[in-house]
Formats: C-alpha cells, structure tokens, sequence
C-alpha cells in the first residue's frame, strides 16, 4: 500500500480492518469514531502552550508571537512546555516503578513464605542479579537471598547517598561518571517522581533547561523502575527463552472460554494460566473445549515471552478483541486500559474484571487482587468467564472472529541472545555480534518500542520503517505493543526472513537460528518482552560498550517509538537519550510551541549524553533519519 491510501485507513491491519463492519453493527464508537468526534483538538495543547498548574489558570501563550507572551504568573512558553514534559516523564516513572515495587513487595513475601502461589523460578538469575548489586551471596539460602534483593529493591525507593543501585549497577563506569557529572544519578526513584512535582509546582522552577535536566534524571529512574520490573518478573516467573506462538485475533477460539489478559504485570496473569490448565474439566463442563488464554498489550508480552501465550491485539485495538463477541473476560491490571472497555464489554456480554485498587473502572466487575489470595482469585476470575460463556451471544450479535493469525518467534531476552551468540563463540560470545557490526554484515541495531497512536494508521509507522531498516541490514529489537504491531505483521516469522531482510543481514539470522538448533533462521524482528523490558535493549547496549571499551553513546544503535501515546514512552524515551542514544519519534509532541525546547531536545541534549532525539512524524524520512544517525555512528567509529 503506498503511503497515501494507508492515510485513508485507519488500521494497516486486517483483522482489525474487517472488524470495522462490526462497529458499524453495534452502532457504538471505538477510539477512532471517538477521535473524530474531538476535532477539531485545540491548537494551543497540540503546540504545549497551555498550562492549568495553578487556579489562576488556564493561561495559554499565543504561539505567533503575540500577546499574550506569558502566563498570567510570567511563565513563557519554554517553562510552561518544560514544565508540561517533566510531569509526563514523572508520570511514567511513576508507572513502571510502581509495577516494579508491586514485584518486589511480591519477592519478599515469598522470601518470608507469605504466599503459596508463587515461588522463585529462576535460581539462576536471582543469584545474577544479588551479585551485580552488591548482596553477598556465599552461604545465603534461596530464600535469604531473595529477601535480600527484594529489600534492596525497596530501597531504591525512597532516597539513598550513593545512587538508585538499579542505576549504578547497570551502567558502564564511563556513563556513571557522565551522570555523576551532570547531576543525573537519581536518588530514589520515588524521590525524583516527587522531586518533579515539587520542581514543577506554581512558581518553583523557572528555568527550562534546568527542568529538563531533572526531567532526565527521573527518567534515568525509570530506567531503574523498567530494569528492576524485568529482573523481578525474570527471577519470579522465569528468563524467557525461544518460544513459538501466534498473534492477532483469529487467537481466539469459538467454541472455547476465551479469557484475555490485558494491563502490564504479569502478577496475576501468570496464576490465572496456571489455573486455566487445572479448570479444564469446570470449562468442558459447560460444554467448552477448552480455556484460552489470549494477551493484549504488555501483560501479553510478559506471558508470550515466558508461555506462548498466543497475542490477541495491541494498544489501539483493544476493544476490536471484544467486538468479536468471542472474549468472555477481559482481565485488566493497570495502564494502557482504556475506560471505553466497560461500554463495550456491556454491548457485547464481555464480562470486564479490574483486579488491582488503583485501577477500578465504572462498570467493571472489581475482584480484589492480593499476592497472598491469587490462586483463589485467579478460580474466582476464570468461574466469571465460564458464567459469561454459558450465556455468550445473548445479544443477537453472535461470534466474529476474523480467521488472521501470524506465526510468531519470541522470547529474546537478553540471556537468550547470549545463549545463541554463545554457540557461535562459546568464550566470547559477543564477538560474533561485534564483528558483524564491524564489518558492516549489521549495519546497526534498532530497538523498535511505543504503542499504537490513533493519530497514525495503526502499524504504519512501524511496518514501514522497519521495512526500511532491514533491507538496510540493520537488527531490529522490539518491545510492547511496537512489538506487538510487528509481529502481527509478520516480521516475528521466520519465514519471512527472506522477503525482508537485506543479503548480509540474512546471513546472520541463518547462521544463528541454524547454530541454536532451529529448523529456520532467527526471526527479522527479535522480540525482547514488554515495555519495561526495554530494560533488555539498554543491557545490550550496556554489555557492547563493556566489550568495545567505549561509552553507549558511541554505538550504532538507535530507536524508535513511531507511534508513542503513553507518558511512560516519553520517560522511556528521555532515558534511551540518557543512555546515549539517537531516539526517534514519530508522532507529534506538545512541544512545537517552543523552539528553544524542541531545539535542546533534538540538539542540545547531544552535547551532554551524546543522545537526542530525532522528531519526525513522516515514516519515509523517519527511515532516512535513522540509517543517518548509525552511519555518522560508524563513520565516528571509523567502521
Ligand atoms: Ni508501553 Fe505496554 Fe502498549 Fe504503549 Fe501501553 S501497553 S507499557 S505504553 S500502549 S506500548
Ligand atoms: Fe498560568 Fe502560571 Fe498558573 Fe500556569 S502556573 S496556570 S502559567 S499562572
């Protein structure tokens, strides 16, 4: 499809694209008919000029330059969008810390054996992980161990003198000492949440640069939130490894009870899969097959990557899946849920069930989630779909579920790539990966991460530069619903490597998919989990600059969130350019009202990590962008 008619389409997906006549069924709006219904959006928010911090409020500045110049306080346009950014960033932190220190209160009560459902599965990584951070662990048991890391976790939190460990114990010396340097080392990961608040409050910070070097270090505690929510889920529910699934709506199954995991940790879901496979008789019982599992947006990564449970659809669509009329629940933790879901789980008989205190939803069935009730919980949500399935289709409407399904290869964390690069080169096993970058076979590494926006063609933005960027022999790494719109694509099946890769690149996944003992080569995208698994793509990065002996910001590697919604992929994005390196966006931010910050950001912050951001909201280009930044990166690096 060229560019051009895919503007016309609201989703590059199929599945999705026949799901449009249901809408039309129902007579009920999803995301896009509610879109529309906005416009016209106001111009004074889409620019960043619009600021409600205090009662004195709204103030908006006139972006041609005209009265007014300055908020009603004196704040201009550069504070006010500064300002407006540092809460995005403190929001998302906020986010995957909180998802992170649910994980670690879940560690310690398994450590004091508080809970029965849950246990340490993988041994292996929690002894890594205590070592890297400093836990002495000669003669510690399991259990003492875990409640050693879990209270180190913790104490992450609130403020401590040396640094957020989940920081300092990550990065390479050269970046501690950059952050060290440039005040950037966080203190508490909830400390530099508040900070923001405070900094950010009426009449505090004043100075835009000033604020957006605060708004980097908070987002360098959200590196330490995503990297310790990955370490936990790793040490609690198992590393993922090379896994075979399938992803899209054709998922789900007709004559099965179909329960759809929706949110991002994995706390709960993780039991209710285990539960599925113990109710099967109750699901035949009432005249089911069986009990299907399906994900949807990062709670389905984190099951994908460590069961293959198959993924039913991703961020902007998520209330395609209960259009079909084949979900019987939809399971919802925290983040990324829109409300909308209760409207249409009323229209189609789905049954909606929230599970955790913060995230209620008018409408919704609320089961009340603790660590120490999961498994009867977890009996209590599957007995609810059951119920549901009894009835299905009292509506009229009956089931559709679009027969589109795409094959799917994931599981790459980064102990699994080791792994394989480990059978090409058991001593060093980055070295094959290295020389492969040197000698051009891998042009450069992209990291692929960031939701569905409804602004952009669902999957546009991502399918095409991806595209792009393999033909050119650049890896492609993806995260959260990123990965989620690849896969359903096709780019996370090995058989389509050929199709899309570049020769040289190709080379490669042959070589490794054949060295791990696959019948096929590596998948054109590798799948490293969720968006707090993004956490893997900067240990990568981490562990190339330790075995280079340079500084991250020296590496060709870029990323991309082309079609970000969330404020957490702001955070994520500031602390890729923390980290060094060239990020790009491709939808519009609230920040064009202000040249000097759009300025800072895609130029300025260079001089300081050596990252920043490439702001451009047209694929084609974003590509060409990209390609640019990797080659300046190796002509840099004389390769
Ligand atoms: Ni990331 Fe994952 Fe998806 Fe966006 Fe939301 S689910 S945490 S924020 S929408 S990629
Ligand atoms: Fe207006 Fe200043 Fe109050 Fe913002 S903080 S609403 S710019 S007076």
């Amino acid at each position: 499809m060229k560019a051009k008619e895919e503007m016309t389409v609201r989703s590059l997906d199929r599945a999705i694209q026949v799901m449009f006549d249901r809408v039309g069924q129902y007579g009920i709006d999803t995301v896009w008919e509610r879109y529309v219904k906005m416009h016209p959006q106001c111009k004074f928010g889409d620019l960043g000029l619009c600021c409600r911090i205090c009662l004195q409020g709204p103030c908006r500045i006139n972006p041609s330059g005209k009265e007014p110049r300055y908020g009603i306080c004196g704040a201009d346009a550069d504070i006010i969008i500064a300002r407006n950014l540092a809460r995005a960033v403190s929001a998302g932190t906020a986010g995957h810390s909180g998802h992170a220190k649910h994980l670690a209160h879940t560690l310690l009560k398994v450590s004091e054996g508080k809970t029965k459902d849950y246990t340490i599965k993988d041994p292996t990584k929690l002894r890594t992980v205590a070592q890297r951070i400093g836990v002495i662990i000669n003669h510690n048991s399991e259990q003492e161990l875990a409640k050693e890391v879990a209270l180190q976790a913790l104490g992450d939190f609130p403020e401590r003198d040396e640094g957020v460990l989940w920081v300092t114990s990550i990065v390479n010396e050269e970046r501690l000492r950059l952050f060290q340097k440039f005040e950037l080392l966080p203190k508490g990961i909830d400390h530099e949440v508040s900070e923001i608040m405070h900094r950010t409050l009426y009449g505090t910070d004043g100075d835009a640069l000033n604020l957006l070097m605060g708004a980097m270090r908070c987002a360098l505690a959200d590196l330490a939130g995503c990297y310790m929510a990955t370490d936990l889920a790793d040490i609690l529910f198992g590393t993922p490894v090379p896994i075979e699934t399938s992803s899209n709506l054709g998922v789900l199954k007709r004559d099965w009870v179909n329960i759809a995991v929706h949110g991002h940790n994995p706390i709960l879901s993780e039991i209710i899969v285990q539960k599925a496979k113990e109710m099967e008789n109750e699901a035949k019982a009432v005249g089911a097959q069986g009990i299907n599992i399906v994900g949807i947006c990062c709670t389905g990564n984190e099951l994908l990557s460590r069961h293959g449970i198959p993924a039913c659809t991703h961020s902007v669509s998520q209330e395609m899946a209960l259009l079909t009329g084949a979900v019987d629940a939809i399971v919802v933790d925290y983040q990324c849920v829109m409300p909308a879901l209760a409207g249409i789980a009323q229209c189609t008989g789905s049954k909606l069930i929230t599970t955790m205190s913060i995230c209620k939803i008018q409408g919704a069935y609320h089961v009340s989630f603790s660590e120490e009730l999961a498994g009867n919980k977890a009996e209590e949500i599957i007995g609810l779909a059951l119920d549901t399935f009894k009835k299905r289709n009292t509506n009229g409407k009956g089931v559709f579920i679009p027969e589109i399904t795409t094959r799917v290869v994931a599981g790459f964390s980064v102990e699994a790539i080791v792994d394989i690069f480990k059978r090409v080169n058991s001593e060093a096993p980055l070295k094959p990966l290295v020389e492969a970058i040197v000698n051009g076979q891998i042009r450069g590494v992209c990291l692929f991460a960031g939701c569905n926006n409804v602004k952009v063609p669902q999957d546009r933005n991502f399918v095409s530069i991806a595209r792009d960027l393999l033909k050119n022999n650049i890896l492609i790494l993806a995260t959260g619903c990123g990965a989620g719109a690849l896969m359903r694509h096709g780019f996370m099946d090995p058989m389509n490597v050929d199709e899309l890769c570049g020769e040289s690149l190709k080379k490669v996944l042959k070589i490794l998919g054949e060295a791990y003992g696959f019948k096929h080569p590596l998948p054109a995208v590798l799948h490293l989990g969720s968006c707090v698994d993004n956490s893997r793509a900067i240990a990568l990065l981490v562990s190339l600059a330790k075995y280079l002996n340079l500084d991250t910001d020296k590496m060709p590697v870029v990323a991309s969130a082309p079609e970000a919604v969330s404020e957490k992929a702001i955070s994520i994005g500031l602390y890729a350019v923390a980290m060094g390196v060239p990020t790009h966006v491709g939808v519009k931010l609230p920040i064009e009202g202000s040249p000097a910050i759009g300025r800072i950001l895609t130029e300025g912050l260079k001089e300081i990590t050596g990252g920043y951001f490439i702001y451009e909201l047209d694929p084609e280009l974003s590509s060409q962008k990209l390609l640019k930044a990797i080659d300046e990166r190796r002509r840099q690096l004389g390769m």
